[in-house]
């Protein structure tokens, strides 16, 4: 959709969103950055890492290439926005889909189903879902408690409801997340970043997620990254305004995103999932391939194949997306009362997300349309 069809002042990134979303008659995609083919062009620009910041050996032991083999782009009007295309060694995203599906939705961190299920029955989510992934029966079974899960939280835990995160609703981050995490961000400019917070946002191919600007962090100087795996996405960024009309990319699996400096508190969001186009899917982590680096990896280990079933199953019908946030700058603390709420959502409707992207009732709000028993507001 041309940015010039939407009118000056008028709700240009809600019109969009909407545009993207719609399935009948589905939308023109042709608008849609590909950064998996692109080459730098008048919009994008390739974007400068500095790969001294990881050996070889650094990368390999978080599953990553090389980093002067990332293909890394920026884009002209976002100073600071980094699309890094699928740097992962094949392979070894099953490691990192099997994390986010089998380790990170366990006790102590939080997830949708304990807003209205009893810790011992959110206890083994995985255990308790395995069954449904094994058996194809063919009959219609009872959705799994993995197919219900919408999100979990990791580090310092984000309250939906305030908007904030607070020194005492903190369980200890991911060792291996925060090392991915560490050195994606080095070798991207930001040395020294601290993997605090986590939100991992499960996505089936009904579901969107709204427009929103992440400002609960109370260092903005930190970069804020972003990891898809599974189905693809579009992903729309935006302005500072809502008037702003948003640049349109595909996110496929294994891509990553920082948002950064100016680029760090703009409104984004994700309208539509669609299916992996060939080639894009996560593989599994083959133990006799190049990358047995593996064996010598302190963070990464090969994926059973039993895992890995139930992974690439979840996987062809749904996408997950991991961000993560450094909270708090060098020396930093929590306000002594909790800040107000932080989080700008543009605006308009309360109650149910039902497609138009607006997230001004104060919560971050998804839309899975069949699914609404599950689909909860975040
Ligand atoms: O799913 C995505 O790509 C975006 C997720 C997001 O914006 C968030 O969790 O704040
Ligand atoms: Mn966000």
């Amino acid at each position: 959709m041309a940015a010039s069809v939407v009118e000056s002042g008028e709700d240009a990134f809600r019109k969009i969103f909407k545009f993207y979303r719609r399935r009948n008659p589905p939308p023109d995609f042709s608008d849609v950055i590909d950064f998996s083919r692109s080459l730098p062009n008048d919009k994008i620009v390739p974007a400068d890492l500095d790969p001294s910041a990881l050996t070889d050996v650094e990368a390999a032991q978080v599953g990553l290439q090389p980093v002067r083999d990332w293909r890394a782009f920026g884009l002209r009007g976002y100073p600071g926005f980094i699309f890094i295309s699928n740097p992962f060694l094949l392979g070894s995203q099953s490691f990192w889909v099997k994390q986010c599906l089998k380790t990170y939705p366990q006790k102590p961190n939080v997830c949708n189903l304990d807003m209205h299920m009893s810790p011992s029955e959110t206890q083994d989510i995985w255990g308790k879902s395995v069954h449904g992934f094994r058996n194809s029966s063919g009959k219609r079974e009872p959705k799994t408690l993995l197919e219900r899960l919408r999100w979990v939280t990791l580090g310092y835990h984000y309250n939906w409801d305030t908007k904030t995160y607070s020194e005492n609703h903190h369980t200890p981050f991911p060792t291996d997340l925060h090392s991915l995490s560490s050195k994606v961000t080095a070798a991207c400019g930001f040395p020294g970043f601290i993997a605090e917070a986590g939100i991992l946002n499960f996505y089936r191919s009904d579901s969107s997620l709204g427009i929103h600007v992440d400002e609960s962090e109370l260092d903005h100087s930190r970069p804020l990254l972003s990891f898809s795996f599974g189905q693809s996405a579009i992903f729309l960024l935006g302005g500072t305004h809502r008037q702003d009309p948003p640049t349109a990319m595909y996110m496929h699996s294994g891509d990553m995103m920082l948002m950064s400096g100016q680029s760090r508190l703009l409104y984004h969001a994700v309208p539509r999932i669609l299916p992996a186009p060939e080639g894009h899917t996560a593989s599994k982590m083959d133990p006799c391939s190049p990358i047995s680096l593996l064996q010598d990896s302190p963070v990464m280990e090969t994926v059973s194949e039993e895992d890995w079933r139930v992974c690439s199953r979840y996987i062809q019908s749904s996408r997950v997306n991991v961000t993560v946030r450094q909270v708090l700058g060098p020396g930093q603390s929590f306000p002594e009362t909790p800040s107000p709420p932080q989080r700008t959502e543009a605006g308009q409707t309360g109650g149910y997300h039902e497609g138009d992207g607006d997230q001004d009732s104060g919560k971050r709000k998804r839309s899975s349309s069949c699914d609404s028993a599950d689909a909860v507001e975040t």
